[in-house]
């Protein structure tokens, strides 16, 4: 799906702004019949949860609505008026003057609608019911719960399978976009590092089956450097400077379309010529192997949650950049397009992570409800499959030609120790695989109970991607025993997929900020400096490790339990992006990393 630009055919008008917001019962219709009374404002795009106080409020459970008012003139409506919604978190139903115009499930993707005929000339009133239930059925996965205390009546919470906090509302930008009647529905391009490109444009509209569309490609200079014709071609530029993290040049193919029904459409979108592929037990870019430095991530900030933050975006990438990092996970969602946009700019790479976690019967938000060890039964219990299909047929819909995309992750931490992991997995690999036209490689993010003897899945990945917190939530204070423990099983897993490059996807340790401790406590600065200390050694031994993610770049907001104080504290960075002391061992190790491989 293509992002809403404005063009010299196409007007964007944002919708971003203070809405009216009410907290429904389930007993309140939901049918937009009516203006929204009583409501409060509420800005778009947020997450709702800590615009006000109460832990009623915060922690809501189930419906909510949005409402405003939205101005259509004529020329808006003389070709295709387009309402645009980047993410609305978890499920949508959309209304435009009390008619339906249809509903979205998936928290982190972007939907749309044609409202050409709906809207009206004049003012119009828009209302978005959403629901934020995590259950056996969404991505993530949480569980809906009925407890019932003495005396009182019968309460329902939702607890999350994950370890963040499950903010919700509409939490990234909502806009209205035009195109002519006739118009460029999809583009798919691609370079690579010979200088051969290949390009797909898909015309939508009355008259797309003989539309004429031409290209332009632009060097990241802006000069035209190939001029061509049909919806789909190839070419081949005998000078090119290629995309990578020191120089991340960016190239346009400049798509026009010309339709028998007076339509001209015309859309920018930028690519780069680069090449990711794995050899050797190692991640390469443009042919040479490339050590991923980085984190997890969150989509994290106070007061907007998770809700588009464009500020503490380009800090986050400046942050990456001062430490030495040259990469991150969108753990454990797709992120916002504009993120992706300032990671091809700046030279950062990704692992694009559908929003599939919480895959485990036996997770709740911090561990094991039933902490035996004996856990099966997932694959029955969990009823996602048709919905996780869609979701990553929607994230490399949106994704796809973004450089800065190097492999896809298709879940975190899933049962994938139990009977039927094979079965859930391999066709959602083989999709992402498939379904991406740049066939870039694709993982499944494992955790500590899917070991090398009884993990189901590392066959079918191309790069194993695991996390571990030895030294924390095991063998807590002793870094020696967690060394020698995560390196052992960092050989097993070598000795079974002797080709594949392994990376950490997540190492870490909770650490409050500005605790202090001589015998390096668990929780002090000093803990996390040395925890750290211990993973890099053991890095640094086995030649078939790919790289390392530090859980997590910043602290962040978590359901409520006791063992997090205000949210995960395994941030390198606090929620504010306040370095803790291990920001500044990170930035020497991976500075000094960065200069050897420069050649510095
Ligand atoms: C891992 C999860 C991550 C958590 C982390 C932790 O993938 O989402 O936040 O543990 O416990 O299991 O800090």
């Amino acid at each position: 799906m293509l992002y809403p630009q404005m063009t010299q055919t196409r007007m964007r008008f944002s919708l971003d702004g203070v809405w009216d917001f009410k907290l429904l019962g389930a007993d309140d219709s939901k049918d937009a019949k009516e203006p929204l009374a009583d409501a409060i404002l509420m800005p778009v795009p947020s997450s709702y949860n800590d615009i006000y106080e109460g832990r009623d409020f915060r922690d809501h459970v189930g419906d909510m609505v949005y409402e405003r008012e939205v101005m259509v003139t004529p020329a808006m409506k003389s070709g295709r008026l387009m309402l645009r919604f980047a993410s609305v978190t978890h499920k949508a139903q959309v209304y435009l003057n009390g008619t339906p115009l249809g509903g979205h499930k998936g928290g982190f993707l972007p939907f749309e609608f044609d409202i050409t005929e709906a809207a009206v000339i004049g003012s119009n009133r828009l209302t978005v019911y959403v629901n934020n239930i995590v259950d056996n059925t969404t991505l993530p996965a949480g569980r809906l719960v009925h407890q019932q205390f003495p005396g009182l009546p019968e309460e329902v919470h939702n607890f999350p399978n994950f370890d963040f906090y499950n903010y919700s509302g509409i939490m990234r930008p909502v806009c209205l976009y035009t195109t002519p009647k006739t118009y460029i529905e999809d583009i798919v391009v691609q370079g690579k590092m010979d200088g051969s490109f290949s390009w797909r444009v898909t015309a939508g509209g009355a008259a797309a089956e003989n539309a004429r569309i031409s290209v332009r490609i632009l060097d990241p200079k802006g000069s035209c450097v190939f001029e061509g014709a049909g919806s789909e071609g190839a070419g081949h530029l005998s000078e090119v400077l290629l995309w990578d993290t020191e120089h991340p040049n960016l190239y346009q193919l400049e798509a026009s379309l010309q339709a028998e029904d007076g339509s001209a459409d015309c859309y920018a979108e930028s690519f780069g010529f680069r090449e990711v592929s794995i050899k050797d037990c190692r991640i390469c870019l443009n042919g040479k192997p490339v050590y991923l430095r980085g984190f997890g991530k969150h989509e994290d900030t106070p007061v907007n949650g998770r809700g588009f933050n464009q500020v503490y975006n380009v800090k986050d990438i400046a942050l990456l950049k001062w430490i030495g990092a040259n990469s991150f996970r969108t753990s454990h969602y797709p992120y916002c397009e504009e993120m992706l946009d300032l990671c091809d700019r700046e030279g950062i790479l990704i692992i694009d992570e559908a929003p599939a976690v919480g895959l485990h019967s036996q997770f709740s938000a911090t561990g094991m409800i039933d902490a035996s060890g004996k856990h099966e039964g997932t694959w029955e219990y969990m009823k996602t499959g048709e919905h996780h299909r869609d979701v990553i047929r929607e994230m490399v819909a949106r994704d796809k030609n973004h450089p800065c995309v190097i492999l896809w992750s298709v879940a975190n931490e899933p049962a994938s120790e139990e009977e039927g992991a094979k079965e859930y997995f391999e066709p959602l690999l083989n999709l992402v695989r498939s379904e991406d036209p740049q066939h870039r490689p694709a993982t499944l993010v494992t955790y500590e109970g899917s070991s090398p003897d009884t993990c189901k899945v590392a066959e079918l990945c191309d790069v194993l991607v695991i996390n571990r917190y030895r030294g924390w939530y095991d063998t807590e204070g002793n870094l020696r025993g967690a060394a020698a423990k995560l390196k052992d099983e960092l050989e097993r897993f070598h000795k079974r997929c002797p080709d594949k490059p392994i990376m950490l996807g997540e190492y870490g340790a909770d650490t409050i900020a500005g605790m202090h401790d001589i015998n390096e406590g668990l929780f002090s600065e000093e803990y996390q400096v040395s925890f750290l200390k211990a993973y890099s050694s053991v890095f640094d031994q086995l030649p078939y490790i790919t790289g390392e993610h530090i859980w997590n770049f910043a602290d962040f907001a978590t359901a409520e339990n006791i063992k997090r104080v205000q949210g995960n504290k395994k941030g390198i960075f606090t929620r504010t992006r306040e370095p803790k002391m291990a920001a500044f061992y990170m930035k020497e190790r991976w500075n000094k990393m960065k200069e050897k491989e420069n050649g510095v």
